[in-house]
C-alpha cells in the first residue's frame, strides 16, 4: 500500500486492464469524442460564474427553481375553440400553470376552414381558428390579464395575433397587461417547419413589424421564441440545434434594428425555444451553452441592460425519441429528458405524452404527461438548489466544448452572410437533413439502441386508447360560424380594412423603417394622449399606417377573417413554394457492406430488369402537413437504393398527387402522413386515381397512423402501411414485393 494519491493516468491503467484495452470513447453525432472519465483538469481553466450573473451559464435568475419554479406549460389544442377551452380549463384545476396553443395547420398555413385545399386538416392536428369571434371562445373564462398564454404560429402571424389581441381587449384587458409568447420564428419554418405562407424576405418583414408592435404596445409580451425544437425533431444534432437557432436569432436582432429599434428596447422579450432528447447530459450542457453563447452574441451587438444579454428559454421533450412500439416507453423517456431540461435551467417546460407516436394526447395521456413535471418539481427536492449540476466535470467541460463547436458552425453561417442567405441556400435543411439520414442509419442497423422498437420488441402490441377527432363535424361547425361572422359584420368596414392592410403591405421596407421608427419612450407613451399635431403623433400615425401588425389589429376588430387577413397579404407578397430536394449517399453510406443492403439494392435492380427502368415512388405529401423528416428519409433511403423517387412538392391536394402520379408514370405512391389528415386524404388519393384510369399504381401509406385504421385504410385499397420506427430496408422489401419480387429472409441476408 502507498498512500500516493492516485492520478488520472491511473486511473487509466487500471480501467485499461479492466475493459482489457477496449477503446471507451463515445463518439457522439455531433463529432463530441467523449472520454469516459473527467476530472479537475478538464475544467481547471473553466469558470461559469454564479446563476442571475453574466454569461448566465448556470441559469438567467440567482435564485432559479429556489425562487420560482419553471412554468409546467402544455403545448395543447384540437378540434374545436369549445372543445380545447375545455380542455385548457382542465389542465389548469390539474396543477398546469401557463397555457399553449396548438392551432391546425389550415390555421397555420392561413386557409379559413372553408377553403377547398383544406378538408383533411381541419381541427386535426389543433384547434381551427377563423376569426375573433373563435378567439374569444377559446379563452372563455380564463382572465388574460393573468395567465401567459403562448401561441405556437408563425405563417398566419399576423391575424392570429391580431385576433388574440382583440379577444382580450372585448374581454376587457389592454393589450400592456398582456403576457405570453408567440412563436413568430419564420426562418426555420423555411429550414425545417414549413408552415410558412409568404416568401423570406416579406415574411421577415413580419416578424421585425411585431417585434416593433409588441415593444411599443405590450411590454410583458416576449416576441418571438427562437425555435431549436423542431430542428432537432428534423434531424438535427445539439450542435446544429444550437448553432441554427443562436444564428437565426441574431438575424431577428438585425432585422429588428434594421427598422431603427434600439437593442434594449426589443432583446428582453426575445425568448428560445429548444428541443430535449435522449442524450441527457448533451442536453443539460446545450442550455448552459445556449445561454453562455447568446450573451456573447449580444456583447457583440452593444446591447446594454443585461436582460437583454440573458437567454430565457421553453423546452419540450423529444417527440421524434418516442416510439409506437410499446408506448408506455415513453412515459420513461419522457421523464428522463423532462430532467435534462429541469438541470440544464428550462424556464418552461411541455412534457409529451406517451401516445405521442399515435395521436394527440387524451386526457389520460395528458394528465401523465403533466403529473412528469409536477412529481420533479414537488417530490424530488430537485429545486432547492440552483444550478446542481454547476461544477461537474463532465457537464462544464461538455458546455464548453459543445460552445466552441456550436460557435465554428455560427461563424461558418455568418461568413454566408447570416440565417437569411443561409436558408435561401438550402444550407441548414440540407445539413440537418443529413444527420437526420445518418440518424435513421444507426437506428435501423441497431447501433442506437431503441427498447421495444429495434431491442426488446415486444410479439404483441395491444392497442392502446387515443383521441380522435371528427374533422367533417368540426369543419362543417367553423363554416357556420365563418358564415355568422361575416353575416353580422360591418361589411364596408372589414373591406376598408383589408385595403388598409394591403397598403401598409406594398409600402416598401424601408418606408416603414423610418415611418415606424420606435423608442423604449414610445413604448411607455400610451398613444392615445398624443398630441395630434407633434412629431411624436406623426411618427404614431405613420407606425399606425405600415406596421401590418397594427393594420391587422384593425382587421381583426372589424370581423376580417384569418383567411382574409392572409390572402390580402399574399395579393402583395405571393404564396412560397419549394420543391423537396432529398439528400443522397448519406443513408445507403452508412449500410455499405451490410449483406441486407446488398439483398434489397439487388431486388430493386431485378424489378428494373423486368420493367426496363428504375421503378419509380412518388413520395407524396398531402394536405396541409408539413412534417416532411420521413418522407425525405423514405426519399434518401430508396433513392440510395436504386429506385427512381419523385420527390412530391409539399402541400398537394389528393387529386394533384394523383395527376403527378400519373404524369411521371410511378409504380407506387408512398404518402407520408403525419398530421392525421390519412383517413380523408388517402382514399381520395386512391379515388382520383381511379378516375385517371390508373388503380395499378400501387398505394402505401406511412407516418403517424394508429393501428386502429389500418383496417379502414386497407380497405380503401392501401397496399401497405409504415408507422414509426420502420426499418426503411424492411420497407423497401416490402414495396419490392409488392412489384412482384420477394426479397430472401433477412436471416439468410444477414448471415
Ligand atoms: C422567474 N421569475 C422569477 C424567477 N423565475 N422571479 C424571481 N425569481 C425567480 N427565480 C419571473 C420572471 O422574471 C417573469 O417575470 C416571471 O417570473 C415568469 O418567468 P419566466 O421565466 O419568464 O417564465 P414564463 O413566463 O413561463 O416564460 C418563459 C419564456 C416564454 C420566456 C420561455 O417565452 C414562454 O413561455 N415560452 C413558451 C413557448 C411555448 O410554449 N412554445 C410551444 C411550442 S410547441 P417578468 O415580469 O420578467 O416577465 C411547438 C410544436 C409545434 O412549437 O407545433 O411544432
Ligand atoms: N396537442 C398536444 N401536443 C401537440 N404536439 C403537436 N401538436 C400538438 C397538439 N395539438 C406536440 C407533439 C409534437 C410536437 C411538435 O408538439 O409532441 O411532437
Amino acid at each position: 500500500m502507498t498512500d500516493k494519491k492516485p492520478t488520472p493516468a491511473d486511473w487509466q491503467d487500471r480501467a485499461d486492464k479492466e475493459v482489457k484495452g477496449k477503446d471507451l470513447t463515445w463518439h457522439t453525432p455531433e463529432g463530441i469524442a467523449v472520454r469516459p472519465l473527467y476530472t479537475a483538469e478538464d475544467i481547471a481553466d473553466l469558470d461559469p460564474g454564479l446563476p442571475g450573473f453574466a454569461p448566465f451559464t448556470r441559469g438567467p435568475y440567482a435564485s432559479m427553481y429556489t425562487g420560482r419554479p419553471w412554468t409546467i406549460r402544455q403545448y395543447a389544442g384540437f378540434s374545436t375553440a369549445e372543445e380545447s377551452n375545455a380542455f385548457y380549463r382542465r389542465n389548469l384545476a390539474a396543477g398546469q400553470k401557463g397555457l399553449s396553443v396548438a392551432f391546425d395547420l389550415a390555421t397555420h398555413r392561413g386557409y379559413d376552414s372553408d377553403h377547398p385545399r383544406v378538408t383533411g386538416d381541419v381541427g386535426k392536428a389543433g384547434v381551427a381558428i377563423d376569426t375573433v369571434e373563435d378567439m374569444k371562445i377559446l379563452f372563455d373564462g380564463i382572465p388574460l390579464g393573468d395567465m401567459s398564454v403562448s401561441m405556437t404560429m408563425n405563417g398566419a402571424v399576423l391575424p392570429v395575433l391580431a385576433f388574440y389581441i382583440v379577444a382580450a381587449e372585448e374581454q376587457g384587458v389592454s393589450q400592456d397587461q398582456l403576457s405570453g409568447t408567440i412563436q413568430n420564428d419564420i426562418l426555420k419554418e423555411f429550414a425545417v417547419r414549413n408552415t410558412y405562407i409568404y416568401p423570406p424576405e416579406p415574411s421577415m418583414r413580419i416578424v421585425a413589424d411585431i417585434i416593433g408592435y409588441t415593444s411599443r404596445h405590450m411590454p410583458r409580451f416576449n416576441s418571438i421564441s427562437i425555435s431549436g425544437y423542431h430542428m432537432q425533431e428534423a434531424g438535427a444534432t445539439a450542435v446544429q440545434e444550437l448553432a441554427f437557432t443562436l444564428a437565426d436569432g441574431m438575424e431577428y436582432v438585425r432585422a429588428a434594428t434594421a427598422k431603427g429599434l434600439d437593442v434594449d428596447a426589443f432583446a428582453p422579450r426575445l425568448s428560445f425555444f429548444f428541443a430535449i432528447g435522449m442524450n441527457f447530459f448533451m442536453e443539460v450542457a446545450k442550455l448552459r451553452a445556449a445561454r453562455l453563447l447568446w450573451h456573447r452574441i449580444m456583447e457583440g451587438f452593444e446591447a446594454k441592460n443585461p436582460k437583454s444579454k440573458m437567454l430565457r428559454t421553453h423546452c419540450q421533450t423529444s417527440g421524434v425519441s418516442l416510439t409506437e412500439q410499446d408506448p408506455y416507453n415513453n412515459i420513461i423517456r419522457t421523464t428522463i429528458e423532462a430532467m435534462a431540461a429541469v438541470l440544464g435551467g428550462t424556464q418552461s417546460l411541455h412534457t409529451n405524452s406517451f401516445d405521442e407516436a399515435i395521436a394527440l394526447p387524451t386526457d389520460f395521456s395528458a394528465r401523465i404527461a403533466r403529473n412528469t413535471q409536477l412529481v420533479i418539481a414537488e417530490e424530488t427536492g430537485i429545486t432547492n438548489v440552483a444550478d446542481p449540476l454547476g461544477g461537474s466535470y463532465y457537464v462544464e467541460a461538455l458546455t464548453k466544448e459543445l460552445a466552441d463547436k456550436a460557435w465554428a458552425l455560427i461563424e461558418e453561417v455568418e461568413a454566408m452572410g447570416g440565417m437569411t442567405s443561409a436558408v435561401a441556400e438550402g444550407m441548414p435543411k440540407r445539413r440537418i437533413e443529413e444527420a437526420s439520414a445518418a440518424r435513421a442509419a444507426r437506428a435501423d442497423r441497431g447501433e442506437d439502441v431503441i427498447v421495444g422498437v429495434n431491442r426488446y420488441r415486444l410479439k404483441d402490441e395491444p392497442p392502446i386508447d387515443i383521441l380522435e377527432v371528427d374533422n367533417a363535424k368540426v369543419r362543417a361547425g367553423q363554416i357556420a360560424r365563418i358564415e355568422k361572422v361575416r353575416a353580422e359584420r360591418d361589411e364596408t368596414k372589414a373591406r376598408a380594412a383589408l385595403e388598409a392592410l394591403k397598403q401598409g403591405a406594398r409600402h416598401s421596407f424601408v418606408a416603414s423603417e423610418v415611418e415606424g421608427r420606435s423608442t423604449e419612450t414610445d413604448a411607455k407613451r400610451p398613444s392615445t394622449t398624443a398630441d395630434p399635431g407633434s412629431a411624436s403623433a406623426q411618427d404614431e400615425r405613420g407606425f399606425e399606417r405600415t406596421n401590418l401588425l397594427a393594420l391587422a389589429v384593425e382587421c381583426a376588430r372589424a370581423r376580417c377573417t384569418l383567411g382574409e387577413i392572409s390572402a390580402a397579404l399574399e395579393d402583395v407578397f405571393g404564396r412560397y413554394d419549394t420543391v423537396p430536394e432529398p439528400v443522397t449517399g448519406i443513408y445507403g453510406g452508412a449500410y455499405a457492406g451490410d449483406p441486407r443492403w446488398g439483398q434489397a439494392e439487388q431486388g430493386v435492380a431485378a424489378v428494373g430488369r423486368r420493367l426496363g427502368r428504375k421503378p419509380r415512388l412518388l413520395v407524396a405529401k398531402m394536405g396541409q402537413d408539413g412534417h416532411d423528416r420521413g418522407a425525405n428519409l423514405v426519399a434518401s433511403a430508396f433513392a440510395d437504393l436504386g429506385f427512381e423517387v419523385v420527390p412530391g412538392p409539399l402541400f398537394q391536394t389528393p387529386e394533384e398527387s394523383a395527376r403527378m402520379a400519373v404524369d411521371k408514370d410511378v409504380d407506387v405512391v408512398g404518402a407520408s402522413s403525419l398530421a392525421a389528415g390519412h383517413k380523408t386524404l388517402v382514399p381520395e388519393l386512391i379515388g382520383h386515381l381511379k378516375d385517371l384510369g390508373r388503380a395499378d399504381i400501387k398505394v402505401v401509406v406511412g407516418g403517424v397512423i394508429p393501428s386502429q385504421d389500418y383496417d379502414m385504410l386497407r380497405e380503401a385499397g392501401v397496399q401497405a402501411i409504415f408507422g414509426p420506427g420502420t426499418n426503411l430496408v424492411e420497407a423497401a422489401g416490402e414495396v419490392l414485393k409488392l412489384l412482384g419480387h420477394n426479397l430472401p429472409p433477412l436471416e439468410e441476408a444477414a448471415e
